[in-house]
């Protein structure tokens, strides 16, 4: 197979696209799209300084790199939630300390959850009464601290690395069950809805799983390899592995699916009105909720507290 710019051999051959690329040309292309979604969709420009979650993931820390290498002001938030099965918050760390360290100008903030709050994320979850599971809690633990650390930094905006694989699954998941409100709001691009909870954006949805991985590999960013063991088993995987399927039988479908969707909502497709929330400063923590008292995230730490 051979590259469509140059000749030289292929690296990648992307059938969703109807392109082989060489490593260089391959390398040029990555970023040239991820601009272009930047653009598209009016992510942020050059004077915004932005917060990039990372993970230790191929995807997360490939976006880094690309922000990077697109002279972006992109810095690193790494959330430690304390996963002690296979020293899954350990090792994944250590990625991103190494990916920081090789790279000029790649500066980050931790924000250990232990540390900070006084228990990690599987503690809390065993410790709850009501025996939340694992992801609620990282998840719901997760959105305080990245508005905090975006407000309190003043940053533009929180750049996640989700792909076009994740939120094609999750699409798929939100669809086959109708969920209005989920759908509504899933966006490259989620507005800020109050000045202390941050705007969030996803500049690799354009870019298929299989892209962002050949990218971290061929730039040789050394990544965490295994999934975050309370990932395994979601229904997430699951609906990734159909939708792989689909796309082998017909390439490009995951692409168009997701495409068409902000089309068609782009073109009146609507989901009901779905209202703006009333919202009020958090009687503990200030951030801004929907309840009456205190935030999801302070009546969670009042329950284990108690
Ligand atoms: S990190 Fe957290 Fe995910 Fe692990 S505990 Fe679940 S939600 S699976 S993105
Ligand atoms: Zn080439
Ligand atoms: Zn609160």
């Amino acid at each position: 197979m051979k590259c469509r710019k140059c000749g030289h051999t292929a690296v990648i051959n992307m059938r969703e696209h109807k392109l082989a690329l060489c490593e260089e040309h391959f390398l040029e292309w990555i970023p040239e799209r991820v601009q272009r979604t930047i653009h598209k969709y009016q992510m942020f420009g050059p004077d915004d300084k932005i917060l990039v979650a990372v993970s230790g993931g191929k995807d997360s820390l490939g976006l880094w790199d690309v922000l990077l290498r697109l002279g972006y002001q992109a810095e690193g938030l790494y959330i430690k939630l304390g996963i002690e099965e296979g020293a899954y918050s350990d090792e994944s760390l250590g990625y991103v300390e190494r990916f920081a360290a090789e790279r000029e100008g790649a500066h980050f903030q931790v924000v250990d959850v232990k540390a900070t709050y006084g228990m990690s994320v599987p503690e809390i979850a065993r410790a709850k009464h009501r025996g939340r599971k694992v992801c609620s809690v990282c998840g719901l633990i997760k959105r305080h601290v990245m508005n905090r650390v975006a407000y309190e930094g003043e940053y533009a905006c929180i750049a996640t690395g989700h792909n076009l694989d994740d939120e094609v699954a999750v699409l798929m998941q939100n669809t086959l069950r109708w969920q209005m409100g989920y759908l509504a709001r899933q966006a490259p691009v989620l507005p800020a809805i109050h000045p202390k909870l941050a705007r969030k954006v996803k500049p690799l949805v354009h870019l298929y799983e299989r892209e962002t991985a050949a990218y971290a590999l061929v730039r040789g960013i050394d990544y965490i390899y295994d999934e975050c063991p309370y990932a395994v088993g979601a229904t997430t995987l699951f609906y990734k592995d159909l939708l792989n399927q689909l796309e082998a039988h017909s390439p490009g479908s995951k692409l168009s699916f997701y495409l068409s969707f902000l089309r068609a909502r782009k073109q009146g497709l609507s989901f009901g009105d779905q209202g703006r929330p009333e919202l009020h400063d958090c009687t503990r923590c200030g951030q801004p909720t929907t309840a009456p008292d205190m935030c999801a995230f302070c009546r969670l730490w009042e329950d284990v507290e108690r």
